[in-house]
Order: structure tokens, then C-alpha cells, then sequence
């Protein structure tokens, strides 16, 4: 995304001098302001060229392991079950893992499998399903997918495709974008709500609306990215009126009493009917996550009509540091950010999924050129590092708990060490967030040692949940082993994991010259939906 301004870099590298070893600014178990020399200092690592060819060529080959196997067994259903070797269709059956693993393949240069990616995405036939959608996946995987790849194929990778106008494949680079205004269309109609909030599942041929359900705030408040890139994409304003009209409610509460229990940290659940919170409690976790992500994401993809969305993530970051940041008793140089019930109710327990809000801090500190996010960002960073660190397989668990008063019997020793304990789910789904922070911490600081971490994550993944045909997801990381190969290989295996680690150790190619990724010194031309699909931003 955004690197930070080199004169900062410079100033930090000096302030390291400075360096306080202590913990000082945690008072009691929270985050205060951070003065400027709890920085880290530079690990120094050097990774030569040849062993970045070697990793990035490590990473591509599980590329083509997993769409071996994928092809081979599963395809055209949207995932892969590597152990019984045969497909599922988790995601309305129209072929996820294509459409969630195209852009992946095309920043790899891998020219014959985009083709024949693309071949059958122009074939698929949206207005027709048997099962149930969800629209939040729906949303990012396929339409997020599909404008990743339109934005990637028809501008800077145009060439490694024959897709110019004129070329072989430029009809099929467009179908694209058909395609993407075939399944919006096929969908929209979910937002004729009273609120205008979509319902969160529906089935295409019932076409029945539900005022009466709810949904929750990552579902409606994640789509915002996507349609309005295909609203710009196409001049046809009225996909982006959608997704922003439902977003109204996230930005301004029409309850705060119980749907904002801190000033830009939301409840969870929302009627369709009126738009209002129906619970309080929340978090950056599971059913949030990505409405806070997407708020910093729509000021980098167009800062002049998203101004406020900005604001509002100021205001969750910055009560996210205030009232849920929290370090372990046992290692108070950890920090972690806490779940809520409500305002009165904090739970020190987080989740796989939350860790990438180290990456969202970061992405937002470079963004606003504020170092207290960019500070922040590499601490959670680093506390979901410890999540990898501590486990015997070397990958985190899917929850962790850090209160020192719920520890396990027979976890104390082990959370005196780590800092936190295994707390319910011990399995690993093959998730990108941790390493999705490595990537932006990476991008932020160029320092190595998130290479490093990154490319020890990818070696645990490829020992215990790599399969003849595939990789899954797998039982128990705190087992070195990983435990019993569970069975599924999610699209965003492709989309996510495969991209962040691909793009973290690959240092040339079209890629970095266009500047997906980072370049020191550069602006960004390029921002990643809540799937890594990346989306040109608005002005470039
Ligand atoms: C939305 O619902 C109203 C009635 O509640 C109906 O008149 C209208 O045609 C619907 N619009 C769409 C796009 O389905
Ligand atoms: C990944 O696993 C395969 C199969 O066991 C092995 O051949 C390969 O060397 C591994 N790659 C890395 C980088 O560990
Ligand atoms: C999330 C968290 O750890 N909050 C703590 C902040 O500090 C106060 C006062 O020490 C505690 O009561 C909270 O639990």
C-alpha cells in the first residue's frame, strides 16, 4: 500500500538509539500514546536475491500443486476436498476457487491457467442457482474476483495476455466485466429491504424479501468496495448507491445506545426493517472484521468522496487503542485487542481472523502518516506472530485467550511463556490474516524479519497441511503435525494466502513495476479487497 515517507524512516532508524526496553507506555493492562522511540529496532536481516527466486518459486509451485489438484478432482464445483478427493459447492456452486484464484495466477505470470480461468468465468451463468447465496462472499470472492481481474488484465498485465483491443483475448478480458454487471444485477434486488440493508442469504429463484431478519455489520458493511468499483467501472451509478446507502447505518447509528457501546466500535447485529443495532456486543473478529477495514480502504481507493469513511475509522481505531488493546500479565510486551459484550463487558480473547488488523493499522497509519497506527500495527503484528511462535506446529490457532484468570490447568506453563492460550478452536483453515499482517508489515517497514516470518508460516503450512492433490485445512496446530487432515481447501487458499506470500518474497515482474505491492517512495495505484483481490484505485 503506502510506504512510509522516507525522512520518517530515517528518523526512526535513528530513534532507535533511544529505545526504552521497558513496556512503559501499557499503564495497567491498556495502550496509551506511544512516544515515538517504542519503535523497533531494524533486525538487520539481509535476504539475497537468490533465496527470494527460491521462495517465490517455492510459493508458485503450491499454486500449481493446489490448482493441480483442484482441476483435477474438483473442478467446476467451488472448492477442492483434497482427502476425499472430490469437489463441494460452499459458495453457490458457481465455481469459486476460478474466480477467487484468478488474480493470484495472473501476478504470477502464469498466462495458460488465466486462460483457461477466464474461459470458463465467461461461460458461467449468474442469474441461475440452486443454492443458497450469501452476499457478503458473494461479493468479495466473485465480484471482487472478477473486477480484480478486469482491472489487472485489462491495464497492466493486457500484454502478458494478448488482451489488447484487437488481440486474441480482449474479448475475453471483457467478459469480465459482463459478467461482474451479470451477477450484480442477478443480486441487487436483496436490497429492497425497507432499510435498504441487503439481506444477508437468499436464493435467486425465491426472490423473496425478508424485511423481517437481520443482518450483521461485516455482511452489508463490506460491499461498498466492490460495487462502487463496478458503479465507476461502468458509469452506471446505481450499484455504488446501493451498497453506500446500507452503509449509511454503520457510519451514523440510529441507536448508539446499544450499537455503538464505544464511539466507532459497533454492535453486531442489524434489522433489515429499520436499520437499527439489535446487540452491542462486537469486535474486529468474526461478523465485524471487514465493515472497519473496508472504512480506511474506501479513503485510500478515493479520498475525495470518502473522506468520512476515513473519519470513521479514526474514530473506531482510535477507541480500539483506548479501550481494547490489552497485553498478556505473563508477557506484558505483547498487545492484543479484546472482544466486547458490551461497553462495561471486555473479553480478552481473539481470533485468527482478527489479525489482520495489525495490517489495517499499518495500512492506515501510512495512509494518514500517523505513527501511533503505524506503531500500533506492528505490535499486533507482532502479538499475532506469538500466535504462530508458540504453537508446536507453527501456526496459530483459529481462537486464543489471554486472561490470566481463565487460563487451562494445564496451560499455565505454557501461557507464562507465550503469553496466551489455545481458548476453544485449535484448527487452522488455511487463513491469510496473520500473514496478510506480515505483508503490510513488510511493506511498512522493509525490514526482513516479517519475510522471515512469513516464509516460516509457509514452511509450517506446507508440512502439515499439504496433501497429494492439494492443501487442507487441518485439526490441531498445537500438535506438531497439525493433527488430522480436515478436508477442504477454501478458494481463499488461492485469493489470499498464496497472493500475500507471493507477493512478500517476489521482487520482480510486472508486478512490481506497477506497483502492486510496494515500492519505496511511491504512491500506491492499488488497493486489496477484504479477499486481496486488488482493485485500481479510483483516480489512476
Ligand atoms: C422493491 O419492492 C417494491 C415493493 O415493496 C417493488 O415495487 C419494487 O419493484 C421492488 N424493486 C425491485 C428492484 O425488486
Ligand atoms: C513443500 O512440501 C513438499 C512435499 O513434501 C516438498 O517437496 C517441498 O520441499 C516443500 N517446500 C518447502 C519450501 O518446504
Ligand atoms: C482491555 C483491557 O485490558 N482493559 C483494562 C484497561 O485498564 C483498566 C484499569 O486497569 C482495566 O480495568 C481494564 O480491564
Amino acid at each position: 500500500m503506502y510506504g512510509l515517507p522516507r525522512r520518517s524512516r530515517t528518523l526512526l532508524m535513528g530513534l532507535v538509539l533511544l529505545i526504552i526496553g521497558s513496556t512503559m507506555y501499557l499503564k495497567s493492562d491498556n495502550w496509551t500514546a506511544p512516544p515515538i522511540q517504542t519503535y523497533f529496532p531494524p533486525s538487520g536481516i539481509i535476504l539475497d536475491p537468490s533465496s527470494l527466486k527460491f521462495r517465490a518459486q517455492a510459493i508458485r509451485e503450491a499454486y500449481s500443486h493446489s490448482w493441480g489438484g483442484y482441476m483435477q478432482y474438483a473442478f467446476p464445483t467451488d472448492e477442492l476436498l483434497p482427502m476425499s478427493k472430490r469437489g463441494g459447492n460452499s459458495m453457490s456452486g458457481w465455481g469459486a476457487s476460478v474466480i477467487d484464484g484468478i488474480g493470484t495466477a495472473v501476478l504470477m505470470e502464469l498466462p495458460e491457467i488465466v486462460e483457461e480461468q477466464l474461459n470458463f468465468i465467461a461461460k458461467i451463468d449468474y442469474t441461475k442457482c440452486e443454492h443458497q447465496i450469501s452476499m457478503f462472499e458473494t461479493t468479495i470472492r466473485y465480484l471482487g474476483g472478477m473486477l480484480s481481474a478486469y482491472d489487472l488484465l485489462s491495464g497492466p498485465y493486457a500484454g502478458m495476455l494478448q488482451a489488447r483491443k484487437g488481440e486474441k483475448n480482449y474479448e475475453l478480458v471483457q467478459s469480465l466485466l459482463k459478467q461482474s454487471i451479470s451477477l450484480a444485477d442477478a443480486l441487487k434486488w436483496s436490497f429492497n429491504t425497507t432499510s435498504g440493508i441487503p439481506m444477508p442469504f437468499f436464493k435467486l429463484h425465491e426472490k423473496r424479501i425478508k424485511s423481517e431478519d437481520i443482518n450483521i455489520i461485516a455482511g452489508f458493511g463490506t460491499l461498498v468496495l466492490e460495487w462502487t468499483r463496478l458503479s465507476d467501472l461502468t458509469g452506471d451509478p446505481q450499484y455504488a448507491n446501493l451498497a453506500q446507502r446500507a452503509q449509511e447505518y454503520l457510519l451514523k447509528v440510529e441507536n448508539p445506545d446499544v450499537g455503538e457501546p464505544f464511539p466507532g466500535m459497533l454492535g453486531t447485529h442489524v434489522r433489515l426493517n429499520d436499520g437499527k443495532f439489535v446487540d452491542s456486543y462486537g469486535g474486529w473478529g468474526a461478523l465485524g472484521d471487514s465493515y472497519y477495514e473496508y472504512l480506511i480502504k474506501m479513503y485510500v481507493y478515493d479520498p475525495k468522496r470518502f473522506r468520512r469513511y476515513m473519519r470513521r475509522w479514526i474514530e473506531s481505531a482510535e477507541s480500539t487503542m483506548k479501550y481494547l488493546a490489552s497485553s498478556p500479565a505473563s508477557r506484558p510486551d505483547l498487545i492484543f485487542v479484546a472482544e466486547y459484550s458490551n461497553s462495561k463487558s471486555i473479553g480478552l480473547h481473539g481470533s485468527h481472523l482478527a489479525c489482520f488488523i495489525g495490517g489495517n493499522y499499518l495500512l492506515g497509519g501510512q495512509v494518514l502518516n500517523e505513527m501511533r497506527y503505524n506503531i500500533f500495527g506492528l505490535k499486533l503484528v507482532e502479538g499475532c506472530h506469538a500466535t504462530y511462535a508458540g504453537s508446536a506446529s507453527g501456526i496459530g490457532p483459529e481462537r486464543f485467550g489471554w486472561d490470566s484468570s481463565l487460563v487451562p490447568t494445564n496451560q499455565k506453563e505454557f501461557y507464562d511463556k507465550n503469553g496466551w492460550y489455545y481458548g476453544g478452536e485449535i484448527d487452522y483453515r488455511l487463513r491469510p490474516e496473520v500473514i496478510e499482517g506480515y505483508y503490510h508489515a513488510w511493506v511498512a517497514t522493509r525490514d526482513n524479519k516479517y519475510r522471515e516470518w512469513a516464509w516460516d508460516a509457509f514452511v509450517a503450512i506446507n508440512r502439515t497441511c499439504r496433501t497429494e492433490h492439494g492443501f487442507t485445512s487441518i485439526s490441531d496446530v498445537s500438535r506438531e503435525d497439525g493433527g488430522r487432515k480436515d478436508d477442504k481447501q477454501e478458494s481463499f487458499w488461492f485469493a489470499e494466502v498464496l497472493k500475500y506470500l507471493f507477493l512478500i518474497f517476489n521482487e520482480g515482474g510486472i508486478q512490481a513495476r506497477e506497483q502492486i505491492g510496494f515500492i519505496p517512495g511511491k504512491k500506491q495505484k492499488w488497493v486489496f479487497n477484504t479477499e486481496a483481490h486488488p482493485m485500481r484505485l479510483y483516480s489512476t
